[in-house]
């Protein structure tokens, strides 16, 4: 092994100063007194709220919900001023966070890890940045984010573009100015159909291009009723926890109504009430089985389709946003303002790339099957090599010098979605195979978070050095992953989920769909247990440094 001199040996590096970075950053150094050091790529903190600062960009859980409820009094604090909390805001949040528990102190932001080795006869993580830091840490954490690696197609002649381009996950700090300009967005997932209305209100024109229709529901986005969230505050704790024990992290009632056990008519009311009232109460709270069984499905997918058909007057341009080649789930669910009525405006054409592939991008604009469209300004709304991605990115090498993409090269293997075997003391927030992406994500990052501080300071009281998932129990924890997924509409689809938007990405479902309450009965299971399908040692013989 090459010798690796370092300035410092820390007790933890933790990679990221997003949600997950700040929280572990605060239990390490606060709660477990620990030596701590976090890198950060950006200059500040807020991770995805940091990068994303595209026009409509928001999250889709609701604002009282999208926050930590480690500290009761910031909970009770900080004000929410709209439905769901848009990008400034959050970005405001975290930077209100870092500032009350002091969270910039230790750490160093324009800096990126580039490697993280396991010295398997120090057992310590050998850890070196783009800025030239060397360090050794017991323990290596991420809060890498995941969807934080952009993804831009390469589509021939990219670069040749004489014009503005940019990608959603990487938006200028200063905005970008679309007035008297003709400009074209590519992509209509979550970031293409929050930014398209905005754009659209902005720009001299509007080209959408399109390749895949989406089912999306009404966010009915407004400002946040004081009354209400008054009354959250005073309920707060059982309201979270009621999350914590939720399916998807928010504190929805479960449904146990079935679609196909009501008549047509009551179908029918329901499906207006939660498209009145908007979000992912559609989802949630009107039939348990829209994502599991296909013929539920198809009536929410119908719908769906009705809505579409009812509110985009051209009926041409309606049968191109109809989505006709999965099922609504199948596909990240979506919320929306004015999505589909954007599309009855003038200065907006939907350019149907399914149908008329784009060939190339000129220099003056993107050359489709069907004719050049000139444009001033390209917005990649393309989405981000998702889960993986980032890890990739980083010389991350565990026990005999085995690196990480090449354990994960037919997809990720996790025990938990939060440690992979043969990679000791390293912990992922929110890795794959764990609920992640498909909940509201404070709520799994404080569980990951809170279930690592856990185990860390089990270690730390009982003398032990090294804690490592087994290979048989990862493997069955991936079976269970698949299995779960086999049963969903997820695996009809096309997306990031199963890394179908990266060539060559091998097809595997990469979060948990079990549900955040029932993953976290398994990992408290885990814990009570004494931390079941993990090997925890006290590190012998290791060799002084
Ligand atoms: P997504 O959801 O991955 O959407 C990317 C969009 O870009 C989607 O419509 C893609 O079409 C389209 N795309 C990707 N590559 C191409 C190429 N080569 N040509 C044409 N169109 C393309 O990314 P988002 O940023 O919107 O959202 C990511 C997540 O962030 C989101 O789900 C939330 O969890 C937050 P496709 O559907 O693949 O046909």
């Amino acid at each position: 092994m090459e010798s690796f001199t370092a300035t410092q040996d820390l007790d933890a590096v933790v990679i990221g100063s997003g949600f997950a970075g700040l929280y572990m950053n605060y239990r390490l150094r606060e709660q477990l007194g620990m030596d701590t050091q976090v890198y950060e790529a950006g200059d500040n903190v807020g991770g995805t709220w940091y990068w994303n600062r595209y026009p409509g960009a928001r999250c889709d859980s609701e604002s009282y919900m999208y926050c930590f409820s480690f500290d009761k009094q910031l909970m009770q604090d900080w004000e929410w001023s709209g439905k769901y909390p848009e990008q400034p805001e959050i970005l405001r949040y975290l930077n209100h966070v870092a500032d009350r528990f002091d969270l910039r102190r230790n750490t160093q932001f324009n800096t990126r890890v580039i490697a993280a080795h396991f010295n398997e006869a120090t057992h310590r993580w050998e850890i070196e940045t783009d800025k030239g830091d060397k360090v050794t840490a017991k323990f290596l954490i991420t809060g890498i984010g995941c969807l934080s690696s952009g993804q831009i197609p390469n589509i021939a002649g990219r670069d040749t573009f004489q014009g503005e381009s940019y990608h959603t996950g990487a938006w200028p700090h200063g905005g970008v100015n679309f007035a008297g300009k003709r400009v074209g967005v590519i992509g209509t997932g979550s970031s293409g159909v929050q930014s398209i209305p905005v754009i659209a209100k902005q720009a001299d024109h509007l080209y959408v291009f399109q390749r895949t229709p989406q089912f999306t529901i009404p966010a009915r986005h407004h400002t946040v009723d004081k009354a209400f969230l008054d009354g959250v505050k005073k309920d707060y704790d059982a309201i979270y926890e009621k999350a914590r024990w939720s399916n998807g992290g928010l504190p929805i009632d479960p449904i146990e109504r079935s679609a196909l056990a009501v008549s047509d008519e009551e179908r029918l009311a329901v499906y207006e009430a939660a498209w009145k009232e908007g979000g992912f109460k559609f989802l949630f709270g009107s039939f348990f089985d829209i994502g599991l069984d296909r013929r539920a499905n198809d009536t929410a997918s119908e719908f769906i389709r009705s809505k579409i058909r009812e509110i985009v007057k051209d009926p041409d341009v309606a049968e191109k946003l109809v989505p006709v080649d999965h099922p609504f789930t199948s596909k990240r669910a979506l919320i929306d303002t004015d999505y589909f009525d954007t599309y009855n405006r003038d200065n907006v054409t939907l350019v149907d790339i399914r149908h008329a592939p784009i060939q190339e991008i000129t220099p003056k604009g993107i050359r489709t099957e069907d004719g050049e469209y000139e444009l001033d300004i390209i917005v990649f709304a393309t989405g981000f090599d998702a889960m993986t991605g980032t890890f990739n990115r980083i010389d991350i090498q565990g026990r005999d010098g085995e690196k990480l993409k090449d354990k994960w090269a037919a997809g990720p293997l996790t025990y938990l979605g939060v440690t992979t075997a043969g990679f000791p003391n390293f912990f992922m927030i929110t890795g794959p195979g764990s609920p992640s992406v498909l909940s509201n994500m404070p709520v799994s990052i404080e569980q990951h978070v809170e279930w690592i501080s856990g185990a860390i300071a089990h270690m730390n009281e009982q003398g032990l050095v090294v804690i490592e998932a087994d290979e048989s129990a990862e493997k069955e924890w991936v079976a269970h992953v698949n299995e779960v997924a086999e049963q969903t509409m997820f695996m009809l689809a096309d997306s990031w989920y199963l890394g179908a938007n990266i060539p060559n990405k091998p097809r595997v479902f990469m979060p948990y769909p079990g549900g955040v309450g029932a993953y976290r009965q398994k990992c408290n299971e885990v814990t009570e247990a004494g931390y079941t399908g993990f090997t925890i040692s006290k590190g012998e013989p290791a060799v002084a440094q």
